[in-house]
């Protein structure tokens, strides 16, 4: 942690970036930090892009950079938060120039602990979890903004305090970021009460692709680009449906194929009952977590199903043998 407190002191111009593709806990805990570091009396940004519509009101969002291109200032720190390497930066990458100090705070277990300072929990619920830490190690100020930003970030990485990583320190940072200024009801309409026409109808047609495997223990479900057409729903409104093919009764493995503008595909594994999916994930060249995992593999859609099924089908056989 000193090393942390150091890092913020010998730095005064901060960027904080994480993953591409931002979900919850990109944004919260990207955001929440730099709310934390400016209220230390520091600048700091957030860059980011492809926000989705469910986290364009979290406090600081309208502040939020597309592009290293457009920061003020060089930038004499970074903070990179809630990815596993920098190669998941997408194209804010380039941001990492060799003579710029990194600090990587992350929760995933396959982070390359790349930076000068790295600080890698993978006991932790969400990255977000663990600035809200570092900042109380630090007794650094945390205001209700940055309490918001943060509570985002833990509220959706645990499936709203429902997930195998929901534990007692998730619900005890929750109930102390509740007590600095969070608002749970209202995050909690804002996040998961804010579903569009278009989306529920999309949602309505993937539940209608429902596949079962290996007698009932492998669900999955899938969305194509016309499915999309056809609802006129934006891929962002699929963001939620990974997790309904896991939440059959008896399903050990629900699995969400999405297919992307390029044709590839994005796979999406979500497991129950202590199974771990991540390494399936990971010979498929994505990762994650032990039951939260993804990767990318080639289309076409059917194609696709059918080899990842093959090799979720074969692991369940491994672990069972
Ligand atoms: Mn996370």
């Amino acid at each position: 942690m000193n090393r942390f407190l150091d890092f913020i002191r010998r730095h005064d111009r901060f960027a904080i970036v994480s993953h591409l593709d931002p979900d919850g806990d990109a944004v919260g805990s990207g955001l929440g930090l730099a709310w934390i570091l400016r209220a230390a009396g520091k600048k700091a940004d957030f860059l980011s892009y492809g926000i989705p519509r469910t986290y364009q009101w979290v406090p600081g969002v309208e502040e939020v950079k597309s592009d290293p291109d457009l920061l003020e200032a060089p930038p004499d720190g970074v903070f990179v938060v809630d990815a596993t390497s920098p190669s998941r930066l997408g194209k804010m990458e380039k941001l990492l120039t060799p003579d710029l100090p990194v600090a990587n705070i992350d929760h995933h277990p396959d982070n390359t602990r790349f930076g000068e300072v790295a600080w890698v929990d993978p006991s932790a619920a969400a990255a977000a979890l663990m600035i809200w830490e570092m900042a109380r190690e630090l007794e650094l100020p945390v205001g209700h903004d940055a309490a918001t930003c943060l509570y985002v970030g833990l509220v959706t990485d645990t499936g709203r305090f429902t997930y195998s990583n929901t534990d007692a320190r998730s619900i005890a940072a929750a109930a102390d970021l509740i007590e600095g200024g969070a608002d749970p009801h209202q995050i909690a309409g804002r996040v998961y009460e804010n579903n569009s026409v278009e989306g529920l109808r999309l949602l309505g047609l993937v539940l209608s692709t429902l596949d079962l495997r290996d007698d009932g223990q492998v669900a999955s479900l899938h969305v194509t680009r016309a499915m999309l057409e056809e609802t006129g729903a934006m891929p962002e409104d699929a963001d939620g449906f990974s997790t309904y093919a896991r939440s059959i009764e008896g399903v050990k493995v629900g699995l969400f194929f999405r297919e992307s503008e390029d044709g590839t595909i994005k796979v999406s594994f979500r497991s129950n009952q202590g199974v771990h999916i991540d390494g399936v994930a990971g010979r498929l060249g994505g990762g994650g977590h032990p039951s939260a995992s993804g990767a990318r593999v080639p289309g076409p859609m059917e194609a696709a199903k059918e080899s990842v099924l093959r090799a979720v089908s074969e692991h369940l056989r491994s672990l069972a043998a």
